[in-house]
């Protein structure tokens, strides 16, 4: 059993597995290089050597315990049919909806044009820097991917509060986006992942009265599709107000905190086990800092099942040399 596997299903608390959310990415020299050639996003998700080539990046330079598969949670809406484009220095810029053309996409359609992506995890569940490692697959949670999907872009530069007025194209945006993501899940995991990860880095923007509808009800159905399949399901409502309740609703095998939670308030109120939590933005001071920071989670989650993570993705501005400081001080850690 892989390292973070034992700790998400035998509960065991004395291994404290490894991984980074956004570990490969901006930050690695080795990515930048590809990146510079590759210049449409979308399309450097859709090559599959090279999108394995930076999926292992990362584990050739440290030693964690799992690779995430370099693809991003837009190539859904993308597949579906929606224009996606990713700007330099701006983020994401989505085309318009149109219910029309979503609903003629057919499993079969979306899965194809999509392919690469599965090849992509094939190859690197067969690469030997994997052995004992687990292979993380993903996606948005239904939530995150219906703000990008209306909003047309990043809701940290702008959101217009009118967009969720249209409850009849909402509901119906909903039922496509549950059954492609589903789809999606099912071919990653058919391909070589071994655990799902659900990002819902949007959850702290949905209103208290709404978290049912748009929460809660959907990553129930997202969580339980992953279990039907026999792989772990890793939730990281970021911002989410009610980490316990959002827990004891929704199921997940396992959840990632964000940064603004007290881990002494999570340990006291979560039974499953626990990811992340440090301030991704500690990366970016020195390794003193790093360190006692560091110890602090791991004292934290001593007696509790925990795998280090941090409580949001590596920044672009990380120094490198941080990130294997981290990882040596977590794998010398008893
Ligand atoms: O070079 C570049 O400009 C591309 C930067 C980049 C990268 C490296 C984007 C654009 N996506 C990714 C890869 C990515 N995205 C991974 C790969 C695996 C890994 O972690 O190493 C993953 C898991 C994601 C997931 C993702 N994409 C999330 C959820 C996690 C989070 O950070 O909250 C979100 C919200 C996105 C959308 C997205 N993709 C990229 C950008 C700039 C954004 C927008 C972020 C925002 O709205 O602020």
């Amino acid at each position: 059993m892989t390292p973070i596997k034992d700790c998400i299903i035998n509960k065991k608390i004395h291994c404290k597995p490894i991984w980074f959310m956004r570990q490969a990415g901006r930050y690695l020299p080795e990515f930048r290089e590809i990146r510079k050639k590759n210049q449409n996003f979308i399309q450097l998700c859709l090559n599959k050597e090279l999108s394995s080539e930076i999926t292992l990046q990362p584990l050739k330079r440290f030693k964690i315990d799992a690779a995430i598969i370099f693809s991003d949670i837009l190539i859904v809406p993308y597949g579906l049919g929606q224009k996606v484009e990713f700007k330099k220095d701006f983020g994401p810029i989505l085309g318009d909806i149109d219910l029309n053309i979503f609903k003629k996409i057919e499993e079969e359609n979306f899965t194809k044009k999509l392919n690469s992506i599965y090849e992509s995890l094939k190859l690197t569940s067969e690469n030997r820097l994997l052995n004992n490692k687990d292979l993380i697959g993903f996606v948005g949670a239904p939530w995150t991917i219906l703000v990008y999907m209306l909003n047309k872009q990043s809701p940290k530069k702008k959101i217009t509060s009118s967009l969720f007025n249209n409850e009849k194209l909402i509901d119906e945006l909903l039922i496509l986006i549950k059954k492609f993501l589903k789809i999606h899940i099912k071919n990653q995991v058919k391909r070589g992942a071994s655990i799902i990860q659900i990002f819902d880095s949007w959850a702290g923007l949905v209103e208290e009265k709404k978290i049912s509808k748009y929460i809660y009800d959907p990553t129930l159905e997202i969580v339980e599709y992953v279990k039907s399949l026999n792989v772990p399901a890793i939730c990281f409502p970021r911002e989410i107000k009610d980490y316990k309740e959002f827990c004891e609703v929704t199921k997940p095998d396992a959840v990632n905190i964000d940064y603004n939670v007290d881990p002494k308030e999570i340990i006291k109120n979560i039974k499953i086990p626990v990811q992340g939590g440090l301030d991704p933005k500690i990366l970016l001071t020195d390794k003193e800092t790093l360190k006692k920071e560091t110890l602090k989670y791991l004292e934290i989650f001593k007696n509790h099942p925990y795998i280090f993570n941090l409580g949001h993705g590596v920044l672009p501005e990380t120094n490198p040399e941080m990130v294997e400081y981290l990882v040596k001080t977590v794998k010398e850690y008893k």
